[in-house]
């Protein structure tokens, strides 16, 4: 086939999206979660249980499998050739592997598609045709990418003094105080201003990357300086936002704007418009229980990080990212992840803390009339819930070393902690998979009721 003709043929293939789109046969289905959320356990974790849909009694508020409607799902090519296939295979084998661990954090961006084959349960299409077919595209990228979205909408200038006043609360102050004084220092002795910049930018990320594995705080920007991908060592990152306290010489200003905007430019902006566009459903994916863990500036971040990022998400007039990627947007699952790690009694008060931290968003799904529901699943159930004759709630599993434990299923509270209890802290099991090959479907939590709220009504 010549390059036009492959042109032509990928061209029609996303013309026939659109129209398959337009008679509600197509989902683009968008999962929102900060690094480390469980993004690729829930996509493996949804495709497992759609791809063995029918060998699966755990599926009873999926309506189309409990009706008996579905005739069955398989993964086929996605009309975005220039994207990897997202490696459902390798998470399932290293789940399942000899010495079982968990997929890989993701590096890059994914993609895959799966067609539903299902038999319409009303109207005239029940009686003219035997089957439709519902193509489901799932999107996988790294966590850390994601919180740029923000920096879209902001000058050097404002993010500069938005990251100052951050920079002054909590365990940051700590944090960015000496990288603070090496800035004022490099003011007075600077020879090279690219060289300075350079190594304070190198600086900033490695503090960065202190603020992620030593403290668990989540308002990471830039998200390049924790995961470069191909711009490893790049001159476009060579970048900070500038601490307000300090004068900034009139040099060094021009060649960090220049950056910033490059970043936007270049690697922002690309970045959306290539992977997020034309989604009209979305997971908000949110790990509750390792923020708890992490404190409270951890769960106080967790918030403002998911406002801003939803802010960007922005479904009304007037917002950027509507006009740069217009998305349709009509349905919205608020989605607690890792519910296995606490017991069923639980999973109220995880939906109900999530709502509490979502509340920002919430007013604003409210706003645009945007239908949203909070859930608490597991993608990959690893923790079995159980209860002791005593009443004791206890939770099976095994732990790192793959050895089988028995624990005391933890706690949430339903509502913002209190100083005391934060005082306490929170802890929560780290439970690692023990699948054998072949085991498919894997153990969930609740995912076919949140198969039903995104697909349901394209499935009827
Ligand atoms: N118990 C339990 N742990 C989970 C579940 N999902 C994810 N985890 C844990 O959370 C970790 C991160 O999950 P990932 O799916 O890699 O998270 P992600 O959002 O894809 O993260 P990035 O790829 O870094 O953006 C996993 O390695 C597991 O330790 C779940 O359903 N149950
Ligand atoms: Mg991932």
């Amino acid at each position: 086939m010549s390059r036009t003709e492959k042109l032509a043929e990928q061209v029609s293939k996303r013309a026939r999206d659109l129209l398959d789109r337009g008679l509600d046969r197509h989902v683009r289905l968008a999962v929102t979660g900060l690094s480390g959320a469980g993004k690729t356990a829930l996509l493996t974790g949804l495709l497992e249980q759609m791809l063995y849909a029918n060998d699966s009694n755990r599926l009873p508020y999926w309506a189309v499998r409990s009706e008996r409607r579905l005739q069955g799902a398989r993964l086929v090519p996605s009309s975005q050739w220039s994207v990897a296939r997202f490696d459902y295979e390798t998470a399932i084998a290293a789940l399942t592997a000899e010495t079982p661990g968990w997929p890989q954090s993701t590096r890059d961006v994914s993609e895959i598609r799966v067609e539903l084959k299902y038999k319409p349960n009303k109207g005239l299409a029940s009686k003219l045709s035997d089957t439709r077919r519902l193509t489901l595209d799932l999107i996988d990228y790294p966590g850390e990418w994601l919180l740029d979205l923000p920096m879209l909408g902001l000058t050097y200038q404002q993010w500069s003094e938005q990251q100052s006043r951050l920079a002054q609360q909590g365990v940051r102050q700590q944090i960015f105080a000496d990288w603070q004084a090496r800035v004022a220092a490099s003011i007075e002795q600077s020879q090279d201003t690219d060289e300075t910049l350079r190594r304070l930018a190198r600086d900033y990320q490695q503090q960065l990357q202190r603020c992620k594995q030593e403290f668990g705080l989540y308002f990471l920007q830039p998200g390049r300086h924790l995961l470069p991908g191909e711009l490893a060592d790049a001159p476009a990152l060579d970048f900070f936002p500038w601490p307000q306290h300090l004068s900034l010489p009139a040099a060094w200003r021009d060649s960090l704007e220049a950056k910033f905007s490059y970043y936007q430019q270049q690697v922002i902006k690309p970045f959306y418009k290539n992977y997020f566009q034309d989604y009209n459903r979305q997971i908000v994916l949110v790990d509750l229980l390792s923020a708890l863990q992490a404190g409270e500036d951890a769960l106080s971040e967790l918030r403002l990080a998911l406002g801003e990022l939803m802010k960007s998400f922005e479904y009304g007039n007037n917002s950027l990212l509507k006009r740069l990627l217009s998305p349709q947007i009509d349905r919205v699952a608020l989605v607690a992840s890792k519910a296995d790690h606490v017991a069923p009694e639980q999973h109220s008060a995880m939906r109900q803390l999530l709502g509490q931290l979502l509340q920002q968003s919430r007013q604003q799904l409210d706003f645009e009339r945007i239908s949203y529901q909070l859930f608490a699943v597991s993608g990959i159930a690893v923790a079995q819930p159980g209860k002791l004759a005593d009443g004791t709630v206890v939770l099976d599993g095994c732990d790192e070393a793959g050895q089988r434990v028995r624990i005391g299923a933890p706690t949430v509270p339903a509502n913002w902690p209190d100083r005391e209890a934060w005082a306490q802290g929170f802890a929560y099991p780290r439970l690692s998979p023990q699948f054998v090959s072949g085991q498919s479907p894997l153990p969930h939590v609740r995912l076919d009721q949140l198969l039903e709220y995104l697909l349901g009504d394209k499935l009827l």
